[in-house]
């Protein structure tokens, strides 16, 4: 056993004794609210889209002075309700096959927040995306509709998480070298589609990820989580689908074999389209660019105007944007005024010299530092998932 090991059981850890006294193991179970809404932040239309239990952000309303996203402007994306939970009586339950010393689920470690902040604290500046970001395209520029939630491009931000690496977790709790796999389950209420209930919102993603750069944060740009982005504690995968970074963490089962859960088998891997039956589950976000503006935006004719964008990647920092203000058939460097940090993203403008009156079509194309460069066609899958081709955005200069 290591020694860091004992020291955190001793001080920090309460073996899940309490199964064997009948109490129910997981102290704390989210509670959604009867009649509360899906999303508890207000979410001012000047600021949001709307979706019921989703909620995009509005590219119109970023300011290129904030590099990051506040809290209360980010996206929301909500498979059910955001559920009570209190600080206090919150617990995270380790378990499985995985662990120096294996444990049923019945007998998990149990880790509370104040055992937590007495790890090493960590930040971490990153995009946070929605697998599903930019869905609407399919059906808007491609012609093939997607099922799933209509987001434009606003379902994802930047934000500086705040918590511990899940390394120094799992190495306190005493992970064995042979762990594989590691299932995360939030604490929401089971997910029930098309009249099934799938139980808790849970995917597994491979210890080599967990002990790279995986955190469980309890803050978000210098503040608490808010309920809807995963109060107290959520775990934040950087660069990777949003679904990985499961909110309300209520478990970690760590296994020597690959766990699966439908999202990762049934959904948040490609499906119909050119795709084989066998695709693997999603993990790296693809490459992406937003326009700081409205669509259909209006712009002043015979002036200079200049246009601010960003773009993005889950695998490296944006190093070149092209776009084109003539809807493709000429393109200029944009030009880069804060290169994204390692993990977020790149803002650029572009200086339009006196348009000319008239309809236009602006495009971004954006090249990350590893070489993944976005397509003008992305190929279709049933889910509408990873939309990356560059979007066609109107504006009109009058
Ligand atoms: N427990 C739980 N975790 C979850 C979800 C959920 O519905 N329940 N949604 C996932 C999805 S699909 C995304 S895109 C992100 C959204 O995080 P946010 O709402 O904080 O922006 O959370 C992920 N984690
Ligand atoms: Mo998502």
């Amino acid at each position: 056993m290591p020694a860091t090991r004992r020291t955190f059981l001793a001080g920090a850890v309460t073996a899940g004794a309490v199964a064997a006294v009948g109490v129910p193991v997981g102290p704390t179970v989210g509670r959604a609210v009867a009649g509360a809404p899906a999303i508890r932040k207000p979410l001012p239309p000047a600021w949001f889209t709307d979706f019921g239990t989703n909620a995009e952000m509005r590219w119109d309303s970023v300011s290129r002075h904030a590099y990051r996203t506040q809290q209360p402007r980010l996206f929301v994306r909500n498979h059910t309700v955001t559920p009570t939970i209190d600080r206090d009586t919150w617990r995270l339950r380790v378990f499985g096959t995985g662990l120096v010393e294996p444990r049923a689920e019945s007998e998990a470690l149990t880790l509370s927040y104040a055992d937590l902040r007495r790890l090493p604290l960590t930040r971490l500046t990153a995009t946070h995306e929605c697998t599903g970001n930019g869905r609407s395209f399919f059906a808007t520029q491609q012609g093939t509709p997607a099922a799933g939630t209509a987001w434009t491009l606003g379902a994802v931000g930047a934000v500086t998480w705040e918590g511990v690496w899940l390394r120094d977790v799992l190495r306190r709790v005493g992970i064995a070298p042979d762990a594989v796999s590691i299932q995360a389950a939030g604490l929401d209420p089971d997910y029930v589609t098309g009249g099934v209930s799938y139980g808790a919102v849970r995917r597994p993603f491979p210890v080599a990820k967990a002990l790279d750069d995986a955190l469980l944060a309890w803050g978000m740009n210098d503040e608490p989580l808010l309920p809807d982005h995963g109060y107290p504690v959520r775990l934040v995968l950087p660069g990777w689908v949003g679904i990985a970074s499961i909110k309300w963490l209520g478990s970690l089962e760590v296994a020597d074999t690959e766990l699966t859960s439908p999202w990762n088998t049934k959904w948040y891997r490609m499906t119909g389209g050119a795709y084989p039956a066998d695709s693997p589950p999603l993990t790296v976000n693809p490459v992406r660019s937003a326009w700081e503006l409205p669509w259909d935006a209006s712009v002043p004719a015979g002036r200079r105007v200049v246009l601010n964008g960003r773009s993005w990647s889950g695998a490296a920092p944006v190093t070149r944007v092209d776009v084109s203000a003539d809807g493709g058939t000429t393109w200029r460097p944009a030009e880069i005024f804060r290169r994204g940090l390692r993990d977020a993203w790149t803002q650029w403008s572009h200086t339009w010299e006196r348009p000319a009156k008239g309809s236009h079509t602006l495009l971004a194309r954006a090249t990350d530092a590893a070489g993944r460069t976005q397509p003008l066609v992305t190929p279709y899958n049933d889910n509408g998932y990873f939309f990356d081709a560059v979007v066609r955005h109107p504006v009109t200069v009058t």
